[in-house]
């Protein structure tokens, strides 16, 4: 995870670093602490001056700072992770590596084809000197940030940063959309004073040499966001990048609905409901080649980093205790369950796993919903019995559902590998420190999202992701702070294998077809809904995102089934939503967090009832809004 900045003037009157403000290297250096470094390249003759800001935290391999420069002035910028496609010697890095493939290109296809086998997380400024372009972009689920910004009154100026500053005067900042690399060609734009940015957008290769032909149709919607003097378009020769996944597999077959489970009733679902499935040879195979595919990705994901068996973090009755490496963020359900699970088979044994859980004081409550609040407790208790697990139920106000969850999930785990340390992270957070810290930093992180629930998310996953909390030590509750450097998150799964309850509504009105349609289009725009700003909230703490489920091979083997196999709509909520991942978590011997119903972060962790009175999800939230020091 690192922070990259340009800031580019085409203006006489004024250097790149006039437009270059001070909160903005600051809120940049969060993301990379280990490193910061500018440079400055003048084109006095053409008039126009780029100012390269690099901010690196390091993780793999040796610390290599950036921006990195060759000795044809050319300047990269990379905020990425390569984790296959190109090939990183184990004593080399990756930012070295893809620079130095850039600067053997020798044509616009040969800096596309590089894009297109990367497979990994990636957001990247490159400046190529010789034709003085500017080239920049996000991977292709934009599972890291990259925000653009262009100045308006003081013309002939722009700016693109991993994370921006909310501010009042500023023009407004936007993420660069995911949609493939763009150019810009400073030279042009100093000359006719107009910018234009040419945009290489994704396509998909069916077969060899058969690309995807249908016209790139995104242009009028990026387009209408972006200020009048701005105009984009696309290379003549239709130049494009390949995606890294196959297309979603949109089959509809007559009669998948078969019925394993007819012996539901009354709704209640045991983990002996996921049996019958299992016991089929096709369904089975596929449930194999999922954990086959998403442990790889967790692999990759868990080995690609220093590991330095020498620190210790201290001593409990003189037995070492090794650092956490590796943080899952937990709240129980299904999704960080499987993570957890998978991690566990490839971390180190002796090394701990952090799970980060984390809860919102319920407000004070009148009498009459405290009661409601225990009833609701109490008959969440019952379906925990239901389930043969026993949760220490604490009527506590910070005892909200991921924590019950959290709790009961951390027993599966134990009980799956009692010699690894677990660290169950439990992190709780009062109004009063949510509304200092949202003031102070997660309203900047989440800007330019919004709304109510970008708010809530980005809070309860800033909040998780800092790690700081108490953990239980020989039944005593101890201080303690997250040393891991790398967040892994669930964030993908739901998108993917229909665990929203609006995918019910979708499949109710409209049937398998509507609800390919909804997946499609729900996996298309989660680079805006979501990675932009989980990326920058989790970054801020210096640590890095990953998410496996929107590695390459994982999405694609999962766009390569029919929606049939991925989910079954017409079984009860905890069982039929995410019904693969389910039958996964079931045959790695997990066990009661298998059929748990689906809930969002919001809900579970309270922060939604925290402090909302009635606003919808989708409203623009107030309280991001106000940019006042007091
Ligand atoms: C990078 O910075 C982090 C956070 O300040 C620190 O824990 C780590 O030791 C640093 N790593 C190196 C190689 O300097
Ligand atoms: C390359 O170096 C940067 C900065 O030190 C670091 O963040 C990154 O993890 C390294 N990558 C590899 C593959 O070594
Ligand atoms: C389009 O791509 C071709 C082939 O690389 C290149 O020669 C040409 O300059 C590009 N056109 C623009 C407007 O960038
Ligand atoms: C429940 O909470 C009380 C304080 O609110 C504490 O004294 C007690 O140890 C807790 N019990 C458990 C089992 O966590
Ligand atoms: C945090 O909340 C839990 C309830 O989930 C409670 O048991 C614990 O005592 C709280 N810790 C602190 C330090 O308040
Ligand atoms: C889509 O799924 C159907 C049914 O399983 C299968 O026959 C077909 O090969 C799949 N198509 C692709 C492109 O994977
Ligand atoms: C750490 C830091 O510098 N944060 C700053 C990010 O930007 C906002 C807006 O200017 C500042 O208020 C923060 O202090």
């Amino acid at each position: 995870m690192c922070g990259i900045c340009c800031v580019v003037s085409l203006s006489v009157q004024h250097t790149a670093e006039d437009f270059f403000k001070k909160d903005l290297l600051c809120n940049l250096s969060r993301r990379g602490p280990n490193r910061s470094q500018q440079l400055t390249r003048t084109v006095s003759d053409l008039s126009y001056q780029c100012l390269f800001s690099g901010h690196v935290l390091h993780l793999r391999g040796s610390m290599t700072p950036q921006p990195v420069t060759d000795i044809n002035n050319n300047v990269f910028l990379w905020n990425g992770e390569v984790f296959s496609g190109i090939h990183v010697e184990a004593v080399e890095n990756d930012t070295q590596v893809i620079f130095h493939h850039l600067s053997s290109c020798s044509s616009e296809s040969d800096i596309l084809s590089l894009f297109s086998s990367v497979r990994g997380p990636w957001s990247f400024i490159y400046y190529l000197a010789s034709t003085h372009s500017l080239w920049f972009g996000r991977d292709y689920f934009g599972r890291r940030s990259l925000l653009w910004q262009f100045n308006n009154e003081l013309d002939k100026a722009f700016c693109l940063s991993s994370v921006s500053a909310l501010s009042e005067s500023d023009n407004q900042w936007q993420e660069v959309p995911a949609s493939g690399i763009y150019k810009i060609d400073l030279k042009a734009c100093a000359i006719s004073k107009s910018l234009v940015l040419t945009l290489y957008p994704w396509k998909y290769r069916f077969k060899e040499n058969e690309i995807e032909e249908t016209f790139f149709n995104g242009l009028d919607q990026i387009s209408k966001d972006l200020p009048a003097c701005v105009s984009l378009r696309m290379n003549d020769s239709k130049l494009s990048l390949i995606t890294p996944v196959v297309p979603l597999n949109r089959t509809v077959s007559e009669n998948s609905v078969d019925s394993h489970c007819t012996n539901i009733t009354n709704g209640i679902v045991t983990v002996e409901d996921l049996h019958g499935f299992l016991a089929d040879e096709h369904k089975k195979k596929l449930v194999h080649h999922l954990i086959d595919v998403l442990s790889e990705a967790i692999k990759r994901r868990v080995l690609y980093l220093v590991r330095d068996t020498g620190q210790l973090s201290g001593k409990i009755l003189s037995k070492p205790i090794r650092k956490a490496h590796v943080a899952v963020l937990f709240s129980g359900g299904i999704d960080s369950m499987l993570i957890a699970a998978l991690a566990d088979r490839h971390i180190p044994s002796e090394e701990p796993i952090d799970l980060l859980n984390v809860a919102f004081m319920i407000k004070e409550q009148n009498k009459q919903t405290k009661q409601k609040k225990q009833l609701e407790l109490h008959s969440c208790e019952e379906c925990f019995k239901k389930l043969d697990t026993t949760p220490v139920v604490n009527v506590s106000c910070f005892n909200v559902p991921d924590r019950i969850t959290g709790r009961a999930g951390l027993k599966e785990l134990e009980t799956i590998n009692p010699s690894r340390t677990w660290n169950f992270v439990e992190i709780n957070v009062t109004l009063e420190e949510l509304k200092r810290m949202r003031q102070q930093r997660i309203s900047h992180l989440v800007y330019p999202l919004d709304t109510v629930l970008d708010d809530s998310i980005g809070c309860a996953v800033w909040f998780a992701s800092r790690g700081e909390g108490f953990i239980t030590n020989q039944g005593d509750l101890k201080p303690y702070t997250s040393s891991a450097k790398v967040v892994l998150t669930g964030i993908g799964a739901d998108e993917q294998l229909a665990g929203y309850s609006r995918h019910r509504v979708c499949f109710k009105k409209y049937g398998l077809a509507g609800l390919n349609e909804e997946l499609g289009m729900e996996l298309g725009r989660i680079s805006s809904r979501n990675l932009g700003r989980d990326d920058r909230i989790i970054g801020d703490h210096g640590k890095e995102a990953r998410f496996p489920f929107l590695d390459e091979d994982v999405v694609s083997f999962l766009n390569s089934l029919p929606v049939s196999e991925k989910a079954d709509l017409t079984l009860p909520r905890g069982i039929g939503e995410k019904l693969l991942l389910r039958l996964a978590a079931k045959e790695l011997g997990l066990t009661a967090s298998t059929v748990l119903p689906k809930r969002a972060m919001q809900f579970g962790s309270r922060i939604a009832k925290m402090e909302n009175n009635n606003e919808k999800a989708t409203d623009k939230c107030s309280r991001l809004q106000s940019v006042s020091v007091d």
